[in-house]
């Protein structure tokens, strides 16, 4: 099933995701990305006209794709509050926390922009490690971003970036994650197959972080 030459494809998540261009691009983007996730439950249209995530999508998630890269974007909502969330996504040294595919994690450096952590996966993915680079990690604005530097797998010069909204609902505290990254596309593979794979392995990682935020019965 899967190939040395070749990314795992996921057929349920058959989905491309163009680039586009246009005042009104961070807003098709969000919206589709939100719509396609699942991320706008009943109710909750309002957030695809939240003019806060719309900035954060125009600001924070529009890098550019170069040459042979792609790149995409996944939302999550969560219903916990932001600091509770943050508290998981922020600890670059430990993101087995809530990423299912790590099984270890070592990291070199105080914790600060510059830091790197060596990540081996578990077994059955068409990879064994790699190496990622703190980019950014902005306690106040909740942003985390990362690079990967070196490893043992396909998504060479991967880069992403993770945003946390406040988003209540009903008077109850909520968080909308988003999340976007930008990678080379492999020899023997196409953007759309690229995409694919990444998307699913960052969505799954966001739909284990929202299960445990929602389930830490933290109220900070
Ligand atoms: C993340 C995002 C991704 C991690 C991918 C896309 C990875 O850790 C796994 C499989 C691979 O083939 C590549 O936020 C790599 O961690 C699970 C080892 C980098």
């Amino acid at each position: 099933m899967c190939q040395p030459h070749q990314l795992w494809i996921f057929p349920d998540f058959a989905r491309g995701f163009q680039d586009g261009d246009g005042e009104s691009e961070s807003r098709q983007r969000l919206h589709k990305a939100m719509v396609v996730e699942g991320a706008i439950g009943e109710g909750e249209e309002y957030l695809q006209h939240n003019h806060h995530l719309h900035e954060a999508v125009g600001r924070y998630h529009s890098m550019r794709a170069t040459g042979n890269q792609c790149r995409s974007m996944v939302v999550q909502r969560v219903g916990a509050p932001v600091t509770t969330v943050w508290s998981m996504v922020r600890r670059f040294d430990c993101p087995q926390r809530y990423k299912r595919f790590i099984h270890h994690c070592s990291m070199q450096g105080d914790g600060n922009v510059g830091s790197t952590r060596h990540v081996r996966v578990i077994s059955g993915l068409p990879a064994a490690s790699s190496t990622e680079r703190l980019e950014i990690l902005d306690e106040h604005r909740h942003i985390i971003s990362f690079r990967i530097v070196d490893g043992d797998h396909r998504l060479r010069n991967y880069r992403s970036i993770t945003t946390l909204h406040d988003c209540p609902v009903n008077g109850r505290p909520g968080t909308v994650v988003i999340e976007s990254y930008i990678v080379d596309v492999p020899n023997g593979n196409n953007r759309e197959e690229t995409c694919l794979f990444a998307d699913t392995i960052v969505r799954c990682n966001l739909q284990s972080l929202a299960r445990m935020s929602e389930h830490s019965g933290s109220t900070i």
